[in-house]
């Protein structure tokens, strides 16, 4: 496995996951999954605030675009099959991929140090993270994320949708924008942005699970976390609505997946020579 750093649990390392069910402080719990959600979250939401200004030019704009799909591109004999290359649709997609594979890696980091999360077996790590790591991918992607223009932060600037145009898939990415700014409205704080992500993260429907009983444990208390840091806001309501997210974040992760196969299918040599290859065990 490539998922670098999930080694097995050490309860040396972490007093917390030895016992997850003593950990009466709730308060504790959910601070150190803010802490680590903090310490992980890549850019600071006032750090993003900022940037907001910065957005890519027109010239910068056609130059994303540019890595656009040509039909003229030419077949070559590889390993003894037919590929057909072209290489301009695959390069924006080749990106894309080294852009969320870096974004996935920090949210593994993230899980890491979620009570409870390293006192699963390194089986059921990985199953939660193949699923979920995109999922919180897509919660962070509302901190980083401007509805006043519709704009994500991406390589350093603020992007729109048709910055992704070359990718081919805007069926996806209009969601994807979609859902970021439906997250945005929901107007999160940093701590309930980090008690949702741990939950979408330990969820017990994930398939391959080997120990659905102890992942069951560990989600329960992140729901108390969450339960106990909305009631502490006033905000109860905001769990149905919370609930009524995860099932469009399954929806987007499915059309992800759907793309990812499409393009490897169309691109194999991309697919299979310069993704990284965290993204390849995670997606494919
Ligand atoms: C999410 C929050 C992270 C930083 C980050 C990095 C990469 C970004 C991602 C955020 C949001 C979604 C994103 C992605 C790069 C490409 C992807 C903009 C901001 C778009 C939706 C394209 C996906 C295309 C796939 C089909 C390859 O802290």
């Amino acid at each position: 496995h490539d998922l670098m750093g999930i080694h097995p649990y050490n309860p040396l390392e972490d007093p917390y996951s030895l016992y997850p069910h003593s950990v009466r402080n709730i308060d504790e719990l959910c601070a150190s999954i803010v802490r680590s959600h903090r310490e992980t979250s890549q850019y600071r939401v006032e750090e993003l605030q900022a940037l907001r200004w910065k957005v890519f030019n027109r010239e910068e704009i056609q130059t994303y675009q540019s890595k656009v799909y040509q039909p003229d591109g030419c077949f070559f004999w590889f390993s003894g099959i037919l590929l057909y290359l072209c290489d301009s649709v695959d390069e924006m997609w080749q990106h894309c991929a080294v852009r969320l594979t870096d974004a996935v890696q920090y949210v593994v980091e993230f899980a890491k140090h979620i009570p409870g999360f390293r006192m699963l077996s390194q089986n059921d790590q990985i199953a939660l993270l193949k699923t979920g790591s995109m999922e919180v991918v897509l919660v962070r992607m509302s901190r980083s994320f401007n509805t006043e223009n519709n704009t994500v932060f991406f390589d350093g600037k603020f992007a729109g949708a048709e910055v992704f145009k070359s990718l081919a898939c805007g069926d996806l990415i209009t969601a994807v924008f979609d859902f970021a700014h439906g997250m945005c409205a929901l107007k999160l704080t940093e701590h309930q942005i980090a008690l949702f992500s741990a939950l979408v993260l330990i969820n017990t429907d994930r398939p391959c699970l080997e120990d659905r009983g102890r992942v069951q444990r560990v989600q329960r208390s992140v729901e108390l976390g969450l339960t106990h840091i909305l009631h502490r806001d006033n905000q109860e309501s905001l769990m149905h609505k919370l609930y009524q997210k995860t099932a469009v974040l399954r929806s987007l992760c499915i059309m992800h997946m759907e793309k990812l196969h499409w393009f490897s299918q169309r691109y194999p040599l991309t697919a299979h020579s310069m993704f990284p290859p965290l993204y390849k065990e995670l997606f494919a």
